[in-house]
């Protein structure tokens, strides 16, 4: 297959997926996007009225939550002002090793439904000593150390200002103290070493995970305006303790309450 081949395939898929999306939910255009990650996930419940959900399984080319804590639906809530959101709970990550077609779907899905915002949020280990365990912080930039692209083909896309100035700004409008921080994406599933993270820091790292810069950068691709949030977890390796991935969990959990009410106040934020 050329690219020319390849890229049709997968806005193919795209098209599919939201197609079912649209006739499972009867809605036919959605505004806005929302990746919920580690501690956001209680999130979506208080954002609207919520239309549908859907099992990942049954909309073609997502499966199912591949790790705990993770949700296997997709919902479509009608917000507030009346914009569509779709929360997609079952995000595909590099290391469930079903490539970055896969984790880029979410978002060519999201374009296909009418998408032009996404608000992509992650649970993170905190390498700046800024942060601390149980702090959201925006995404101002990131640095993609995954060695792989979405991009398929020539598709030369411009990623100054990838996390949206506009948003950011609205963001600590309603957020006031929110904190910002350069994320880095590794492949995982494995931490890092505490050497590895004093290079990253060098770098200008201030926080680590394994997902949302494929998303982001397949987003900006598709015009979708993009704002990141970041939930600090734990200390990065060699910062702290070691890192339990049950530990991170509980801290999500403890989070929950607190990032629903955040995440509700900067959705409402958005100019959809
Ligand atoms: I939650 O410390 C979470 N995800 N790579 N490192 C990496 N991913 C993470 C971390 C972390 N915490």
């Amino acid at each position: 297959m050329n690219s020319h081949e390849a890229r049709r395939d997968v806005d193919r898929q795209a098209r599919l997926a939201a197609d079912v999306i649209a006739h499972r939910s009867g809605v036919d255009c959605h505004d806005v996007v929302l990746t919920l990650g580690s501690g956001w996930r209680e999130g979506a419940a208080s954002l609207g009225e919520t239309v549908t959900a859907i099992p990942a399984t049954e909309i073609p080319g997502f499966s199912g939550a591949a790790i705990p804590g993770h949700s296997g639906l997709l919902h479509s809530i009608r917000l507030k002002g009346g914009a569509h959101a779709l929360v997609i709970g079952a995000r595909a990550h590099l290391y469930e090793g079903r490539g970055v077609n896969a984790v880029a779907h979410g978002m060519r899905t999201a374009a296909a439904t009418g998408v032009r915002t996404a608000v992509l949020t992650n649970g993170a280990g905190g390498i700046d000593p800024a942060f601390a365990v149980g702090d959201a912080v925006l995404i101002s930039d990131h640095m993609n150390m995954t060695a792989a692209s979405p991009l398929i083909g020539s598709d030369f896309v411009d990623l100054t200002d990838l996390y949206s100035a506009r948003l950011r700004a609205l963001a600590k409008r309603v957020v006031p103290g929110l904190q910002e921080g350069v994320y880095v994406q590794l492949p995982g599933p494995h931490f890092e070493t505490p050497a590895e993270i004093r290079a990253l820091s060098m770098l200008g790292g201030q926080l680590v995970g394994m997902s949302t810069v494929l998303e982001a950068i397949t987003a900006r691709s598709l015009g979708i305006e993009v704002l990141g949030i970041s939930l600090v977890t734990n200390a990065a390796a060699g910062l702290s303790g070691p890192i339990d991935h049950l530990e991170v969990l509980a801290e999500g959990s403890a989070a929950s309450t607190r990032l629903s009410h955040t995440l509700k106040r900067l959705v409402d934020s958005l100019p959809l």
